[in-house]
């Protein structure tokens, strides 16, 4: 059944006559619905009801992106000229006190005030916007590094983590629970030809050479909003910010900013790496971070996309193997068609993988 958004809304202290709401972007995670208010001086607003099969522990989930939002807002607040309501994501208080409520299905939603006059895009078509989207991801990470208290809470223990990654992926062929596999020989062999390169970053952190910051952890292109003029405005989706390496952040921008295909691209051929669009990211990228990381780090900042990218690779064939119980599909086969969109694209980094080196090298 349909929620009743205009109850929800009501749950919480927004300002404004809730009169309408709708299903809003694309995200593969959430229920996101778009609630306009009648009031054309007030704002509109976001409502999400979340996924709670994949995030177990809302009001930690919760407590984290309070902190990172009252952070970035208490910051931008001190600087002159800042568009606060647009620049970061701004939680509204439910009525009784807290960042979410519980609906009488059990569900969990929060609400947010909607950026208004935003651009978001799912594919990038031109190297200004990847140069801004870089720009909004490296000034993000500065933003968070002096964050106080203790570590933010692990959302998803081991998101990144492509050891475990690979050893789910492994059972599940095992189990092989809904007689998938067959369908997908080709690229189970790709994944596993690759599978001990993959684990580089994983060594260089216990070895000490790279250190867990505070990541986003979930930097695809249409996390970053551009403004009007399709400037860098604000980084979204925050449920995933937690310690990570830099590798994850850079890495997945890159597989969606630079990707010239969709996602989940049908058309093999369509999909490759535009090396323009990776190092106008990458300029964005270094011309905030450039001073802060350390030189193991910008050694593997080339690497990171085809990690990343195989990564998620990994996680959509999974998903596929599995029957489809983590990311939202539109159709039967959807996540393994995003499995070879993603392995192709590895491929294509892979041939284009010198000219990344150089170009970092360049940049650094
Ligand atoms: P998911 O984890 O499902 O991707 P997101 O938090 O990324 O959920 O939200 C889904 C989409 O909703 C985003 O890609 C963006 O288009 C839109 N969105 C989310 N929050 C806001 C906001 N505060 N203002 C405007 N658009 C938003
Ligand atoms: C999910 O939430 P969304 O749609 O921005 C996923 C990411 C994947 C991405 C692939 C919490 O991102 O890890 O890279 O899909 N988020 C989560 O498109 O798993
Ligand atoms: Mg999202």
């Amino acid at each position: 059944m349909a929620p009743d958004l205009k109850e929800i809304y009501g749950l919480f202290s927004a300002d404004g006559t809730f009169l309408n709401g709708a299903h809003y972007g694309s995200g593969h995670i959430h229920d996101t619905f778009r609630v306009e208010t009648a009031e054309t001086d007030k704002d509109d607003y976001i409502l999400q009801r979340l996924n709670n099969k994949i995030f177990k522990k809302i009001p930690e989930l919760q407590e984290n992106v309070e902190r990172v939002t009252g952070h970035l807002n208490r910051k931008l607040r001190a600087m002159p000229g800042a568009d606060v309501k647009r620049e970061c994501l701004t939680l509204i208080p439910a009525r009784e006190g807290k960042s979410w409520i519980v609906d009488r299905d059990g569900n969990y939603w929060r609400m947010y005030i909607f950026i208004s006059n935003h651009r978001s895009y799912n594919i990038v078509d031109s190297p200004d916007k990847a140069y801004e989207g870089g720009k909004a991801i490296g000034r993000f990470q500065a933003m968070l590094a002096d964050l106080p208290g203790n570590p933010l809470h692990e959302t998803i223990p081991f998101f990144h983590d492509i050891e475990k990654r690979l050893e789910t992926f492994s059972t599940t062929i095992k189990n092989n629970p809904v007689k998938r596999a067959e369908k997908a020989d080709e690229e189970i062999n790709f994944v596993f030809q690759r599978a001990e390169d993959m684990k580089v970053i994983l060594r260089l952190g216990r070895e000490g050479k790279i250190p867990l910051r505070i990541t986003h952890n979930d930097t695809k292109f249409n996390n970053i909003l551009l403004d009007e003029n399709n400037k860098a405005l604000c980084v979204i989706d925050l449920d995933t910010v937690m310690p990570g390496y830099v590798h994850y952040d850079f890495g997945d921008a890159i597989r969606t900013a630079a990707n010239i295909a969709a996602e989940d691209e049908k058309e093999l051929s369509k999909v490759k790496m535009d090396i323009k669009l990776f190092e106008a990211y990458s300029e964005g990228y270094l011309s905030e971070t450039r001073d802060t990381l350390n030189s193991t780090e910008k050694d593997y900042l080339a690497f990171a996309p085809r990690l990343i990218t195989y990564t998620i690779a990994l996680r959509f064939l999974t998903d596929y193997l599995d029957g489809d119980s983590y990311f939202k599909i539109h159709h039967e086969h959807h996540n393994l068609q995003r499995a070879k969109a993603q392995l192709k694209l590895v491929e294509s980094m892979e041939e284009q993988y010198g000219e990344m080196k150089e170009i970092i090298n360049r940049l650094v």
